[in-house]
């Protein structure tokens, strides 16, 4: 699916703003037709953003919801095909325009898009959205269900989830009305090569659905010539390469991107237009370690979410910029989109900025056996997919995460994650795959990972308060593994609560004061082996989670910023510790 594109040939309007809203608790709409006839007592709901916060009564509601909102179809739009794209509605979302059901589509977190072009008026165009945020057996993230005996972590929480944030609910990234050639440009799949002698090659497959081109130009910048193909007997895919002598690598201390535009033309006019930026970079591991660019590389960052006051998981460019810069500051070259696909913008200010990215699906809280088994799986296949075809040219992602914490001491996961790991491998043999595993040595689907991801919490859930047995521990947990899978190992959890303003001396578990020496006493330990390739703090900032004991004020303080973005002390430890002078 292309990125919704501003040129000479594809448009896009915004259809973010207020909405009208309406919840559904006793499931009336569709029996009362909604769709049709919206309820005149309908409140006022900002899009994008989750609908959680947004009111005083409906914090912990993750059911039913209408929206509703009117269009005029702008200027120029007329003649073209036209579609309905939504960045993300969590989780089940039903849409109809001017009273005819367009589709659904299912998952929270990754877009989807429908062609209107036949339903779509000049004016007034309703368009209406039911979203279910209920979560179960059957969904990914599953919800609403029971904990197994052999599941380590029991969660009581409220709502019920099987995974430690809040589960937003809405339409949480824009939606997008756009307008593209009748016949065009269908995919475009890049990647590149690295060459002897500072050369390099980029390749390109390009899906067309077009009975009427007859040329295609292909331009990247910075170099002096166009590569124009004739394409009279048209191949529906077709597979180029291109040679960039003295090429500029992409790489987060210089994340360079070169401009690809490709143009579909008929007898000289250009019809279709798309412009692509490209990092040309390689990435592989071996248990030396992890190479970008032929140079080993450590890597320094974050677990994250997508969470901020009154948004809730709505995008927000500001938010985002704030996060990104506040990662620069503290000197940061990672992070891993936990436990879910970030916004398209995040990804391509990753790019941009210079990030390398673990991109994870929703695949968290997994559990294998009993009721969903089956649609769970096919599930996690769909946005395994979904997650690479949107993503597949970003230069900033690394590793496909396939799953966070899959509940895999269940007989059934080994063969399940097997499955997983193999799917995006194939879908992407350019890439690392992996999965982040809370489990030890016997965790056997470690043996189909490139690279080994472990969230770990001694000192915290185990060991607490006691960081010199915690680290006794944490090291020969490291070796163990290590010595049993011969694979490089990267630590994509780690920290403690910190209530922002606490201190204690002597250091006690949630404050400033414990955090910090945690995060140092498991850098002092990571940076003496040599297997380890880098440190994931868990996490950037506070964030909300469901009620439960163990979650001051439905928080999980975690961050070393606040959730409004303040320092805590581990901030500026870690700065010091990643920009030694
Ligand atoms: C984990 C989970 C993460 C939690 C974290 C914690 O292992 O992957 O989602 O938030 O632990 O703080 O408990």
């Amino acid at each position: 699916m292309i990125y919704p594109q501003f040129n000479e040939c594809r448009q896009y309007h915004d259809l973010s703003g207020i909405w009208k809203f309406q919840f559904d608790p006793n499931n009336q709409g569709l029996n009362e037709n909604w769709m049709n006839h919206f309820p005149k007592s309908h409140r006022f709901i900002a899009v994008p953003a989750s609908w959680n916060d947004q009111f005083e009564d409906f914090r912990d509601y993750v059911d039913i919801a209408w929206y509703k909102t009117q269009f005029h179809l702008p200027w120029g739009y007329k003649q073209k095909k036209i579609l309905l794209r939504f960045g993300s509605i969590h989780y089940f979302a039903q849409v109809w325009l001017n009273g005819s059901l367009v589709g659904h589509h299912e998952g929270g977190n990754l877009p989807f898009q429908f062609d209107v072009t036949s339903l779509v008026r000049e004016s007034q165009n309703n368009l209406v959205l039911r979203v279910d945020g209920a979560l179960s057996a059957l969904s990914v993230p599953p919800g609403n269900v029971t904990p197994h005996p052999l599941d380590t972590f029991q969660n009581n929480t409220y709502p019920s989830v099987n995974f430690d944030f809040f589960p937003f609910c809405g339409v949480q990234r824009p939606v997008f009305l756009l307008a593209v050639p009748e016949h065009g440009f269908i995919d475009i799949t890049i990647t590149s090569k690295l060459l002897p002698q500072d050369n390099a090659q980029v390749q390109l497959q390009i899906q067309l659905d077009s009975t009427i081109a007859t040329q295609l130009d292909v331009h990247l910048s910075d170099l002096e010539k166009e590569i124009r193909t004739n394409i009279f007997q048209l191949p529906s895919s077709t597979e180029m390469v291109i040679e960039v002598p003295n090429a500029k690598l992409w790489s987060p201390e210089s994340p360079f991107l070169y401009q690809l535009d490709l143009r579909l033309k008929q007898d000289a006019i250009t019809f279709d237009h798309i412009q692509l930026p490209v990092g040309i970079r390689e990435i592989r591991a071996n248990s030396n370690g992890l190479f970008l660019n032929n140079q080993r590389i450590t890597l320094k960052g974050f677990g994250r979410h997508e969470d901020f006051p009154i948004l809730g998981r709505g995008s927000n460019p500001a938010v985002l910029i704030k996060d990104l810069s506040l990662m620069k500051w503290v000197g940061a070259n990672s992070f891993r989109t936990s436990h879910y696909p970030y916004s398209e913008d995040t990804m391509a200010l990753a790019d941009k900025m210079g990030f390398l990215v673990i991109d994870e699906t929703p695949s968290v809280g997994l559990f294998f056996e009993e009721t969903g088994l089956a649609a769970r799986f096919k599930l996690s296949l769909d946005f395994i997919k979904d997650l690479i075809e949107r993503d597949k040219n970003h230069p900033c992602v690394f590793c496909w995460s396939i799953a966070n914490e899959p509940h895999s001491a269940r007989p059934n996961a080994l063969h399940y994650l097997k499955e997983m790991i193999a799917f995006a491998k194939q879908l992407d043999s350019t890439r690392l795959v992996s999965f982040a595993s809370f489990r030890n040595y016997d965790e056997e689907a470690l043996h189909f990972c490139d690279l080994i991801c472990l969230n770990r919490y001694l000192g915290w859930y185990s060991y607490p308060g006691c960081l010199s047995e915690a680290s006794v521990n944490l090291s020969q947990d490291l070796d163990s593994i290590f010595k049993k899978f011969q694979k490089p190992i990267l630590l994509t959890e780690f920290g403690a609560d910190a209530l922002a303003g606490h201190h204690a001396q002597p250091p006690e578990m949630f404050s400033e004061e414990y955090q910090s020496l945690l995060i140092a006493a498991y850098l002092d330990l990571l940076n003496t082996k040599q297997y380890i390739i880098g440190q994931h703090i868990w996490t950037l900032c506070d964030f909300k989670t469901a009620q439960a004991i163990h979650r001051i004020g439905g928080l999980n303080l975690k961050g070393v910023f606040t959730r409004d973005r303040r320092p805590k002390l581990a901030a500026h430890l870690l700065k010091k510790a990643w920009n030694p002078s």
